[in-house]
């Protein structure tokens, strides 16, 4: 045995933390330490440069000067292409148990193993620096660190995508970026490019009506779920192939904003998902989703209505199941956005072994595209060495040099075969967990077409209209009128009514009526009357309060009772209650308890909250009464159908608002409790316990769009 062949291959067991051990080699603190140079010189003075003379021109010499401005010259790296701005965080996957008969991945074997995972959620069309909660599509990008190295599921909000075929992606994001000649709108659909381009593309029609449902303006990253959208293979130690879709499922249920309200967080918290996602890890409400896979064996493949190749069509979970399969939780924040959140690089190429590839053509092209765009993003190939990139499991290779070179190479080998080397570092067989490609036999002659499978544009299209709730529909409306009412081009408004017309009479008349165009002449559609329960939103709402955030209104001579109680049955159950009032500051009760208002009305607006609570207290509210922005918060969380709740003289504010009068709820609240439509008080406060159910109740159900006549209230 030669000295080569004594060495036996690294091994790695991993857990929850070891990507967080990994990290901390490379962790910086200067607590307590001397200000240096790059170089390690320790610097005495940094406040001014090194001049001739007090007022004469600084010298070349200054070695702190150059070296400080030249980094400070170089810090700007390019934005994402797309996905450019986005937020992230760590956690671990565990599986719920084995999937050894349909993938040989060993994340997804041992319940026991807890994989670390960093996961990045961001906006697709908008710059680093937009806002967060306009319309768009959502980006969910999961990167496992597995012990056979790292896996990345690189999915989407929304399960199908604009397009078929990966070729037209460089169209797609040219004409949704801001238009080239002036540079708007900026993180926005709403102009003439985007819908020119779609209105000539129907394979899109599936696509624009979940872009402009309500999970274009998701509440949090927490209140959404991910789809892995393009059709992968699991395989098995056997070399049996299953396809497979991904999915993440919130534990919180999914939820939106409504549009005037992601309009107005756009100037009132740009970083609203961004705080939300940050806060709620920093406060212990870890996001947790569930991770399911819909399975369709590859000799079923042609047993649908639909091709299982097509990444514009969901495999209804009505027809194919979402099996669940394990929980992710997300517990850490990152320590340094640009080291980690900036500089993740992830790419739907990583898989391991029992994961495979399908020929969808949008995910053919994918598999060029993420490497290539690291190349640019993060300055060469050796981006894989930046910490958050690296993997847990061991890399020996023959990839040597480029810029930034981390790694230190031993020994004169860096080819293959060797025998200097000793053969190595060797190929694995499939036993040794050597990555095998699934022998897929393919055949055909070169031809740039679009296959027959792929032409119905419309039937999913009609399905997802045909599956929303009320509510829902209109909004869809709503949003039409919005995004075309901004297209300046009548002819490519008309054009896009022809084609909503190609998939529902109603819902292109409907779309029509707000933009001046006309109606169409034959309401036409698909025939399709089919619907999928599991693609409305409504469906989804999950019985819990968990993280959710309430403004609770107050002034001096406050209720203390009656804040304290609702407050303390609210947080019970997860909640969490932010007081607010005109100050910020100490406020005193009418029995001389405190509490401290954590916003005024200048840092806060209902916008920011999930549901608003009036405790009573007779001086607190005549002072609310007086001021136009409690009033204002009242109207507003009305008008987005947010939860009120309001106890003893609490209901005085709500009558001063004009919920009871233009929103026509019962003329004036009764003395005894009330739950109507999510606005819920009782005057008589001697016990609070059935209104604390009843609220706790309304809060649960996000959102009440029943409320009548929301819209007469201003908001
Ligand atoms: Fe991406 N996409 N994409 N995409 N994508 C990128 O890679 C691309 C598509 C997705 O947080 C880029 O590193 C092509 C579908 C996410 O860092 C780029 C096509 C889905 C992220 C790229 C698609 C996604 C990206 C830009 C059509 C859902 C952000 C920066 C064929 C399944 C990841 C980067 C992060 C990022 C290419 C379509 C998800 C240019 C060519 C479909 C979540 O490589």
């Amino acid at each position: 045995m030669n000295e080569h062949q004594k060495k036996q291959p690294d091994q790695v067991k991993i857990d929850e933390n070891s990507k967080n051990e990994q990290l901390e080699k490379y962790r910086e603190d200067s607590d307590g330490q001397y200000l240096t140079t790059d170089q390690g010189v320790r610097v005495s003075h940094t406040d001014d440069s090194l001049k001739a003379g007090d007022r004469g021109p600084t010298l070349m010499e200054d070695f702190h000067f150059r070296e400080k401005m030249t980094h400070f010259d170089h810090e700007p790296i390019p934005e994402r292409v797309v996905h450019a701005r986005g937020s992230g965080a760590h956690g671990y996957f565990q599986v719920y148990e084995s999937q050894a008969d349909v993938t040989m991945a060993r994340f997804l074997q041992d319940p026991a193993v807890k994989t670390p995972v960093f996961v990045r959620f961001s906006q697709v069309v908008g710059s680093k620096g937009s806002a967060d909660t306009v319309r768009d599509v959502r980006g969910f990008a999961t990167k496992f660190y597995t012990e056979e190295g790292n896996y990345d599921l690189v999915g989407n909000n929304i399960p199908i995508f604009f397009i078929q075929d990966a070729i037209k992606f460089p169209d797609l994001v040219h004409s949704i970026k801001p238009e080239p000649h002036h540079e708007m709108p900026q993180a926005s659909a709403a102009h003439d490019n985007f819908w020119d381009f779609i209105s000539l593309m129907p394979e899109s029609a599936h696509m624009i009506l979940w872009l402009l449902s309500d999970r274009g303006i998701a509440r949090s990253y927490r209140m959404m779920d991910g789809f892995g959208v393009n059709t992968y293979r699991f395989i098995n130690k056997e070399g049996k192939a299953h396809f497979v879709k991904f999915h993440w499922k919130s534990l919180l249920g999914v939820h939106s904003l409504v549009w005037d309200e992601a309009q107005k967080l756009g100037g009132k918290d740009a970083d609203f998902l961004r705080r939300d996602l940050w806060e709620a890890i920093e406060m212990g409400d870890y996001p947790e989703y569930e991770f399911g896979v819909q399975l369709i064996p590859e000799e079923d493949e042609f047993k649908f209505d639909f091709d299982v190749l097509d990444p514009t069509k969901i495999w209804p979970e009505e027809d194919v199941p979402v099996k669940i399969i394990g929980k992710m939780v997300l517990n850490r924040n990152p320590d340094n956005f640009f080291a980690e959140t900036e500089q993740v690089a992830f790419h739907p190429g990583n898989v391991v072994p029992g994961i495979d590839f399908s020929n969808d053509p949008l995910l053919q092209g994918r598999l060029f595209s993420y490497l290539d765009t690291q190349i640019i993003r993060l300055g060469g190939p050796n981006f894989t060495e930046i910490p958050i990139n690296q993997p847990l499991a061991p890399v020996h290779n023959n990839q040597r040099e480029a810029y930034h070179r981390m790694t230190i190479n031993k020994g004169r080998v860096n080819y293959f075969p060797n025998s200097l080397g000793g053969g190595h570092p060797k190929p694995a067989t499939r036993e040794e967990g050597g990555y095998v490609h699934h022998m897929e036999k393919v055949e055909g002659r070169k031809i740039r077409n679009r296959s027959e499978s792929f032409r119905d544009f419309f039937s999913q299209a009609t399905m997802f209209w045909n599956s929303q709730s009320d509510a829902e529909k209109k909004h869809l409306i709503k949003a039409f009128h919005f995004e075309l009412g901004k297209v300046e081009s009548k002819e490519v408004r008309e054009r896009m009514i022809d084609l909503l017309n190609k998939v529902d009479g109603d819902l292109a008349t409907l779309a029509a009526e707000g933009i001046g165009v006309a109606a169409p002449a034959t309401k036409g559609g698909t025939g399709v009357t089919k619907s999928s329960p599991a693609v409305s939103m409504a469906g989804t709402v999950k019985d819990t309060i968990k993280s959710r955030k309430i403004a609770v209104l107050v002034a001096e001579g406050y209720n203390h009772k009656q804040l304290s109680q609702v407050m303390e049955a609210l947080e019970g159950k997860g909640a969490r209650c932010k007081i607010i009032s005109k100050n910020m500051g100490m406020i005193k009760s009418s029995d001389g308890n405190e509490v401290v208002a954590v916003k005024n009305y200048e840092t806060s607006a209902s916008v920011m909250f999930d549901a608003i609570f009036v405790p009573g207290g007779a001086k607190s509210i005549e002072t609310l009464k007086m001021q136009g922005d409690a009033i204002g918060f009242i109207n507003e969380a009305y008008r987005h159908c947010k939860p009120i709740g309001a106890t003893g003289e609490g209901l005085d504010l709500l009558m001063e608002s004009d919920i009871f009068k233009k929103g026509s709820l019962s003329d004036s609240p009764p003395e005894e409790l009330m739950n109507e439509k999510g606005v819920v008080t009782v005057r008589n406060a001697s016990s609070l316990s059935s209104f604390n159910e009843e609220f706790i109740k309304a809060i649960a159900a996000h959102r009440h769009w029943d409320r009548p006549e929301k819209d007469k209230v201003p908001a």
